[in-house]
């Protein structure tokens, strides 16, 4: 489980705003991400993209019966459902699922995949709460709505984890939240979800919020999904991502925190899977936030400076 990881791309973009997104695996490779791992030690295999239908083919109002707003649910189960079992069999070989995306929503899929074998711990680094449901969401996108699906939240017709592996309230922690809607902010206060804002991170520092999200997430679980959205970090430092939220964490700090969690699995095997997502080449400066998201990844399984 330790010494061999692999590359997952999904190029997935259903789930967002806007197109480019589905470029970010591509991005992420280019800037070097098996390089970096190996640097570490790892052994580091790369199991190509999974296929994504072209969404200009597709109609996003087509699916929406009964599933609330939700925009091409349909294509998203389905992708979700081959992430889950590549996930998972790849858990079980033995070796480490890097998934790289893509918009949010392919954490659906990350998380059950992980969920399988094992009851499931969650840190969610990431500006944006990710809660909504179908019926909840302002927009209809499912890369808002992740951990919404994972907790088995709404209506997610095949989707719906009430008959599969689920993730619990109390296991999940954010990291870094500062822009959530406001029925998510209700589902937030009336659930056993951690919250860690940036406000938190602020008065508190980097180190001891992520041991404490890592606590949480570790506490009762056979391990933990991390998943590291790029717009968690400031968009002067990570600009290529759709939607930016002024105010995130500085380059230093998000090093700090994967670090915090490489050094956590060193002590005790926790990490079982992760993601890295919402990377948009189109919207990056000279592959700048990919190439962040290829140090994180590192960071995140031991890299250290000396
Ligand atoms: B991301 C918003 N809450 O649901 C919504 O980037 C934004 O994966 C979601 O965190 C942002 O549409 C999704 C307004
Ligand atoms: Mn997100
Ligand atoms: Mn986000
Ligand atoms: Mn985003």
């Amino acid at each position: 489980m330790d010494r061999t990881v692999r590359i997952i791309g999904a190029p997935m973009d259903y789930g967002a705003n806007r197109r480019g997104v589905d470029m970010g695996p591509s991005a992420i490779r280019y800037a070097g991400v098996a390089a970096e791992l190996e640097t570490t030690g790892l052994e580091v295999t790369d199991a190509g993209d999974l296929q994504m239908p072209r969404a200009e083919e597709r109609d996003p109002e087509a699916n929406q019966l009964n599933r609330g707003n939700a925009k091409f649910l349909r294509e998203i189960e389905d992708v979700s459902r081959r992430l889950a079992r590549e996930v998972g069999e790849t858990i079980q070989e033995g070796v480490f699922p890097l998934v790289l995306g893509g918009d949010h929503s392919i954490a659906i899929g990350s998380m059950n995949g992980s969920a399988r074998d094992a009851d499931l711990g969650v840190v969610w680094f990431d500006a944006h709460a990710d809660l909504n449901t179908p019926e909840t969401s302002p927009s209809g996108n499912v890369h808002g709505m992740p951990l919404g699906a994972a907790l088995g939240r709404g209506i997610f017709g095949e989707m719906d984890w009430a008959h599969a592996p689920r993730v619990r309230e109390e296991s999940v922690a954010y990291v870094g939240l500062r822009s959530i809607d406001d029925r998510e902010r209700e589902l937030i206060q009336q659930s056993d979800i951690t919250s860690f804002t940036m406000s938190d991170i602020d008065s508190r520092g980097i180190t001891t919020v992520v041991e404490e999200a890592l606590d949480v997430a570790t506490s009762g679980t056979d391990g933990i999904h991390v998943s590291l959205d790029l717009d968690w970090l400031d968009p002067k430092t990570a600009p290529g991502v759709g939607t930016p939220v002024r105010g995130g964490v500085t380059y230093r700090e998000a090093h700090s925190a994967l670090e915090a969690v490489s050094s956590r699995h060193a002590e005790t095997g926790v990490l079982r899977s992760m993601d890295v997502v919402e990377v948009n080449p189109i919207l990056d400066e000279a592959n700048e936030t990919a190439t962040l998201a290829a140090e994180l990844s590192a960071s995140a399984f031991g890299k250290r400076i000396l």
